[in-house]
């Protein structure tokens, strides 16, 4: 059965009569129509996507598979939550939470997983990917079928054996290869890419972990890892090629590689 939804401001409580509630302030919206018996959510962050989002929806509703799209996105100057209300005129599955500003892919992601979470029956398993053409939507089947294996949460890995990253600089190979060395001395979950956006989780994980996830920015990718180490789910790699955004700009600015860099310190001196 398929559900309409059209909230401004409330908790989601009333509507969805799911396990958690979600608060929404006047500020945010969520609008659109969502699959209530969905076996994948699949979660896509948007800050200035419009060139790429609707390409990509259209590629995941073609996939054999049943899922619920739920796009979160920070009032982008660039019209990207009026191509996904286009989208939503075209198929039936399609949410879109549109926030007042742009507030981190950490927050989106985060509320995304609340929302998902306040269902009254929620995806089994939830797919975060980039909505910026990097990931490959193809590749969804294969992460799902890898947690179907009883992993708590599975990587699509750009450093596994197998996996790639397509046309990217020298300074870019460097920064994630740095972020991903000091995540792995910090955390220690015996996998190679701890910052690729590019997973499926168990919708059982997300309910252990969500109320201690506080990540504003990418910083996020490796907080959800840690939590899900910390509880001894299983975490676990799968390869994918990560191809360079053709589209639009890169959210990547030296504010967000200063609050990962500021995460990984303070998880030294937890650890300290
Ligand atoms: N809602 C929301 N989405 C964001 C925000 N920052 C980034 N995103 C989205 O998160 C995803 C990852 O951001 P990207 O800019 O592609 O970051 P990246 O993949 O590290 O960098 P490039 O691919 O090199 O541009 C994309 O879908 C972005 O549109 C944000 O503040 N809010
Ligand atoms: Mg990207």
């Amino acid at each position: 059965m398929n559900v309409q939804v059209l909230l401004s401001a409330g908790s989601l409580d009333n509507s969805f009569a799911g396990g958690m509630s979600f608060e929404m302030d006047s500020s945010q919206s969520l609008e659109g129509i969502f699959n209530e018996h969905s076996e994948v959510g699949v979660l896509l962050p948007t800050y200035c996507e419009a060139q790429n989002i609707e390409r990509l929806i259209d590629e995941i509703e073609d996939l054999d598979v049943n899922t619920s799209i739920l796009v979160i996105d920070d009032s982008s100057p660039d019209g990207t939550s009026d191509m996904v209300r286009d989208c939503q005129r075209k198929y039936d599955n399609i949410l879109l939470f549109v926030r007042p500003k742009k507030s981190g892919l950490g927050t989106a992601i985060t509320d995304g997983f609340r929302i998902f979470l306040s269902m009254e029956a929620p995806p089994e398993y939830v797919i975060t990917m980039d909505a910026d053409y990097s990931h490959n939507p193809k590749d969804i089947l294969r992460l799902v079928s890898v947690a179907k294996s009883g992993s708590g949460l599975v990587i699509g890995s750009r450093y596994c054996r197998g996996g790639s990253t397509l046309n990217w600089g020298p300074l870019r190979l460097v920064i994630s290869r740095i972020a991903n060395t000091l995540a792995s001395l910090m955390i220690g979950a015996r996998i190679h890419d701890y910052t690729s956006g590019f997973r499926c989780y168990s919708t059982d994980l997300i309910r252990r972990i969500v109320e201690d996830l506080h990540s504003q920015t990418y910083e996020i990718q490796i907080e959800t890892i840690r939590q899900a180490w910390k509880r001894m789910f299983k975490v676990v790699e799968t390869p994918v090629a990560f191809v360079n955004r053709k589209k639009g700009k890169s959210k990547l600015t030296p504010n967000e590689i200063r609050g990962f860099l500021s995460y990984i310190v303070s998880l030294e001196c937890r650890r300290g």
